[in-house]
């Protein structure tokens, strides 16, 4: 697998709403970390969050904070190729799902193409992204946000169920 020569870090978005979601999300955080030329730095802690332009049960949500040698389009293959062993489906838009991964940023690399957009184009519209990024970076991410923005997401329901230690010991 060809490879970028600098590691980049990277901030992947964990979901999963169907199933037992929390095993799916820890699964996840370990299948990361096997991948050729990545390690993960650190995740968050886990959230509970009601599904936001979707329906169906609640998520569970982290973020995971990596760093790879992988090119994005390479993590992305190497992320859908998870969510299929985690019995991903996709029978329409934001259907409830066994597994989500998405990358969130990666380093400061912008990109705009049919399959992969970077940053996430909604990346500041979603406290589930907001809260777990913001626990990693610090708290200019919410500084960040516009009046708009921040009236949207803090009426989106949300809580922290897990410190980040807890919810996945073998990560
Ligand atoms: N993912 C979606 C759509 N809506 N809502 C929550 N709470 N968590 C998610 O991960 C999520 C969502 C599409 O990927
Ligand atoms: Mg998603
Ligand atoms: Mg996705």
């Amino acid at each position: 697998m060809a490879m970028s020569a600098r590691p980049q870090t990277a901030w992947i978005g964990l979901g999963a709403n169907l199933g037992d979601a929390r095993a799916a999300l820890c699964g996840a955080v370990q299948s990361i970390a096997a991948l050729p030329g990545t390690r993960v730095l650190r995740v968050s802690s886990l959230y509970g969050s009601a599904p936001v332009d979707a329906a169906g049960p609640d998520y569970l949500n982290a973020i995971a904070e990596i760093e790879t040698t992988l090119a994005p389009l390479e993590l992305l293959d190497a992320l859908q190729r998870i969510e299929l062993g985690a019995g991903r489906e996709r029978p329409y838009r934001n259907a409830p799902r066994t597994l989500d991964l998405d990358i969130v940023r990666f380093g400061d690399v912008a990109l705009d193409t049919p399959r992969l957009t970077l940053p996430h184009p909604r990346w500041r519209e979603r406290a589930f992204v907001l809260l777990p990024l913001s626990e990693l970076l610090g708290g200019q991410v919410m500084d960040g946000l516009s009046l708009e923005q921040r009236n949207s997401v803090s009426r989106q329901r949300i809580q922290r169920v897990a410190d980040a230690a807890l919810w996945c010991p073998a990560c």
